[in-house]
């Protein structure tokens, strides 16, 4: 089955963990650890992407290492055309909803939509919203940001996505994010559509997680939770157990 087929099958059974690996953060040979750490802590796929990321060598060198030292699905989280690896097995062909620049929109999909054919990457149709800060993402992204209250702009975002035919729905309060999407527009969110929900951005702790896997979040992804930890591999293990309920 492939990766996408398999995510939604799962998700009806249990909550899922990814983890995201931003090759603009350290080299390929730190990441393929970093893929087997997150591996051994029981994430269920990595996806490989970051707003700030210049080239595609450094893309198709980072999937080539972390597959070398996983086994999990490996999911591109391109933030444009150029960033496209052969190597990866999937790529989130998602569409950033909010942005005032119809690149981010479609215009880049129609630049690498041939890649992904030819490549055999299989694409995952996500439709992708950028809440309150936004961080870099929503800089990089020239979003609309969502209001981290404004429930009614989100709900009709993931309606909209549903109804567009997308598979995925993702909620993204930006990396680094000292305040992660609120409880109630998750809830609210995840009331109103019936498509798989992704939240990330800013959950680094175990209180956090299970908060926004019991508002209503199927899966969650965590990006820097690991970087300042002592004992990463822990941390992540208890993150994903509270996500898992
Ligand atoms: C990826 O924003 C998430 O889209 C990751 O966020 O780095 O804050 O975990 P963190």
């Amino acid at each position: 089955m492939n990766v996408g087929d398999t995510i939604i099958k799962l998700v009806k059974k249990k909550k899922l963990h990814f983890s995201l690996i931003d090759p603009d953060k350290q080299s390929p040979k730190v990441a393929g650890e970093i893929a087997k750490t997150v591996t051994d802590a029981g994430s269920s796929a990595i996806m490989v992407g970051g707003s700030t990321v210049s080239s595609q060598k450094q893309v198709d060198e980072t999937v080539k290492s972390i597959k070398q030292n996983s086994r999990l699905p490996v999911i591109l989280f391109p933030s444009g055309a150029k960033f496209l690896s052969k190597y990866a097995d999937a790529v989130f062909f998602m569409s950033l909803l909010n942005s005032r620049n119809l690149d981010y929109v479609i215009r880049e999909h129609v630049k690498g939509a041939s890649f992904v054919k030819h490549s055999g990457l299989e694409p995952i149709s996500m439709g992708y919203v950028i809440v309150e800060p936004g961080m870099a993402a929503g800089r990089v992204g020239e979003a609309d940001l969502i209001k981290k209250d404004d429930i009614e702009t989100a709900v009709g975002y993931a309606l909209a996505a549903q109804y567009l035919g997308m598979k995925l729905f993702y909620l993204e309060a930006g990396s680094g994010a000292h305040i992660p999407v609120s409880n109630i527009i998750i809830k609210f969110v995840k009331k109103n559509t019936d498509i798989p929900l992704i939240v990330g951005g800013g959950i680094r702790d175990v209180k956090t997680a299970r908060e926004k896997a019991q508002a209503g979040a199927d899966i969650i992804i965590t990006g820097t939770a690991l970087e300042k930890e002592k004992n990463p591999k822990k941390t992540l293990t208890e993150i994903i157990q509270a996500i898992e309920g």
